[in-house]
């Protein structure tokens, strides 16, 4: 039987082209089955802004709202999914491996912000022959460790085996690397196919493609 959507729980965000953090908040809740609401505002609408003020003390995106309790950013909407939802294996049931895990989701979240300005996520654009600055270079070869050594300790195909958090925090990457054509190895390019493979990376996918308009300031930086 379908479950119902509460009413309650909804999920703010924003551009599903340009939105990293919406990305991954979004796929946090859909990992965790959660049903839940999506509620759409444009990072550029005034009233929108002052909506979200009212939901999200940061004015960011995501925001996610669940029994009355209001959750803004993403770290915190991942671990408040795994304790609501503790059996979708958002984190790992292993203790070493769940240190691991929050390790690598606090690197995405606090840093690589070479990365995240130089290639900003735009999953409707493409840009072969991208020239990549050194520092974005450096974010790129440690992204790929963190990413080589999950698979060497785990066995794939998702970081911690079974797909999760870390791998709803490092999916806006993989949509990067091949927005970019960054140039990996075989592992970390089958990685990023698999992500992209996922039923609910597609749904998202097919949802920016059909956004309307391009935003041109993000297409700079977001
Ligand atoms: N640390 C925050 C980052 C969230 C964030 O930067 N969100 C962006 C969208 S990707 C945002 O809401 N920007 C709104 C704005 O700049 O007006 C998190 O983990 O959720």
């Amino acid at each position: 039987m379908a479950t119902k959507a509460n009413p309650k729980t909804t999920l703010t965000i924003s551009s599903k082209n340009y939105s990293s953090w919406s990305l991954r908040g979004w796929l946090l809740a859909k990992f965790a089955g959660l049903p839940f609401t999506e509620r759409m505002v444009a990072p550029d609408d005034a009233d929108a802004r002052a909506e979200i003020l009212l939901l999200s003390s940061s004015i960011l995106v995501p925001c996610l709202e669940h029994e009355g309790i209001k959750i803004w950013d993403t770290l915190a909407i991942g671990e408040y999914l795994n304790e609501v939802k503790p059996r979708a294996g958002l984190l790992p049931a292993d203790r070493a491996a769940r240190a691991h895990c929050r390790a690598i989701c606090g690197e995405m979240h606090s840093g690589f912000s070479a990365l995240r300005s130089a290639l900003p996520m735009n999953l409707k654009g493409h840009f072969p022959k991208f020239r990549i600055w050194s520092r974005a270079a450096a974010d790129i070869e440690r992204i790929t460790t963190i990413w080589r050594e999950c698979f060497k300790t785990y066995g794939g195909p998702f970081l911690f085996g079974e797909r999760g958090m870390a791998d709803a925090m490092y999916a806006p990457v993989a949509t990067r690397f091949l927005t970019y054509d960054v140039v990996l190895d075989d592992a970390c390019q089958a990685y990023c196919n698999q992500i992209m493979a996922m039923p609910e990376m597609k749904i998202w996918v097919e949802a920016a493609r059909a956004e309307p308009e391009d935003i041109d300031e993000l297409e700079v930086e977001f």
